[in-house]
């Protein structure tokens, strides 16, 4: 039977927007995948502009890439970029000539500005960004704990373009005394006890010039999914700041204390953001940037190879300071062999890196290890804490050969 959703979906028009198509149905199932986990079987879920995506939850849309994505190249097609909602309450119509984005708080003046105006907004640029969700890689958790039973697939990069959101703050003048600003967007809890979703930057963070009001992705308009028609883009941060569909921005006096921002989306306050498995954090912070992380793409764990030279090929990130080495071993981490990183499309990126290796006949355990700019490693071990987030640990395939 179609859910609520379908049915409103069903009504919507092109020219209203993109989401639902007249005819198609909102979803059409292509079968299921298993994940590497407990209880980690998967419908693969084709939503409007967007290919067979492993769907974690139907309401909200939770979405994952399937990994073989990762070996096409450091781009993220977007038809098969993640998508992550908290609010089951997502936009179905989004009239993008009535669309406004509202600048308002502590400000001299308040300003509504439409698509048009803030296109047209001074600076207008382009970068090349990972957005990845805090909680990627959060089934593999051992102890596991609540949340999104995410394998690796919860991050993606794209090329984005949009303003400054400084470029905005300036239009309408930040007061003296400003301190954050808070980002909403046009989703919205189904209960009214439900907490919306909002975040919140630091005033001068939101005004770096990084910091991006985006409407682009890859050369075209944001899919609905990932936040058509106006997104935040926070470079080098978890993707919880990356607001979609975002229509306010708050300056604010005082620091904000929504229950995303206050309760949700924290980490213990500490070097290796973790704590002994199974504890608690006695202290914590916002996440804020990624950490440092490598995968290799063109094998699959498990997978059987014809021994000889094989080709790997993987992606590796940070939060900014850019990949320095990403070190390769065939032997469970005896010894290391450096790969050629691929084409530099930012520090913000994927960084794509390759090797030629020789497996003899029999089994081999092929890890991973990069190393950042800023001398950030990844651990051999994975961490732990308890909301399941920035999971890094250097990634372990295990081959055969024959
Ligand atoms: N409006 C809105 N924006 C949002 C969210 C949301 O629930 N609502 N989720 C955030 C989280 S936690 C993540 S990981 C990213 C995911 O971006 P994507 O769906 O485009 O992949 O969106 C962020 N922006
Ligand atoms: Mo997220």
């Amino acid at each position: 039977m179609m859910d609520p959703l379908d049915r409103r979906a069903l009504l919507l028009r092109g020219g209203l927007g993109a989401f639902a198509a007249a005819v198609q149905p909102l979803r059409a199932l292509a079968g299921d995948v298993e994940l590497p986990f407990g209880n980690g079987q998967r419908p693969l879920v084709a939503y409007p502009g967007k290919r067979p995506l492993l769907q974690t939850t139907a309401r909200p849309p939770q979405l994952e890439t399937p990994f073989s994505v990762f070996d096409e190249g450091a781009i993220t097609p977007n038809d098969a970029f993640f998508v992550r909602y908290h609010l089951a309450d997502i936009p179905l119509e989004i009239d993008p000539d009535a669309f406004r984005l509202e600048i308002k708080g502590h400000v001299e003046r308040p300003v509504s500005l439409s698509l048009a105006e803030i296109k047209a907004l001074p600076g207008q640029t382009e970068i090349v960004a990972v957005n990845q969700c805090s909680g990627n890689s959060r089934g593999f958790f051992e102890p596991r704990m609540a949340g999104g039973q995410l394998a690796n697939g919860a991050m993606g990069c794209a090329r984005w373009t949009g303003v400054p959101l400084k470029s905005a703050l300036d239009r309408a003048g930040v007061k003296a005394g400003a301190v954050q600003v808070a980002l909403d967007g046009m989703d919205g809890p189904v209960l009214p006890e439900t907490p919306d979703f909002v975040k919140a930057l630091s005033l001068d963070h939101a005004r770096d010039g990084q910091v991006m009001l985006a409407w682009g992705m890859n050369g075209e308009d944001l899919p609905w999914l990932n936040g058509y028609p106006l997104r935040l883009v926070v470079p080098g941060y978890y993707g919880t700041y990356w607001v979609k569909h975002l229509n306010a921005v708050t300056v604010l006096d005082a620091p904000f204390d929504g229950f995303f921002m206050k309760t949700a989306y924290r980490i213990p306050d500490n070097a290796c953001a973790c704590t002994e498995p199974g504890k608690a954090a006695t202290a914590t912070v916002p996440i804020n940037r990624l950490n440092v992380r490598s995968f290799l793409t063109s094998l699959t764990d498990g997978a059987r190879v014809a021994a000889g030279s094989v080709r790997l090929r993987g992606i590796a990130f940070d939060g900014g300071s850019g990949i320095r080495t990403v070190a390769v071993s065939a032997d469970d981490g005896r010894t290391w062999m450096e790969a050629a990183l691929g084409q530099d499309l930012g520090a913000y990126a994927f960084r794509t890196w390759s090797l030629g290796i020789d497996l003899a006949p029999g089994a081999h355990v092929i890890r991973v290890r990069a190393t950042a700019n800023d001398g950030s490693v990844q651990p051999m071990e994975p961490r732990w804490n308890q909301s399941g987030y920035m999971r890094n640990g250097v990634e372990t395939t295990r081959v055969r050969a024959a």
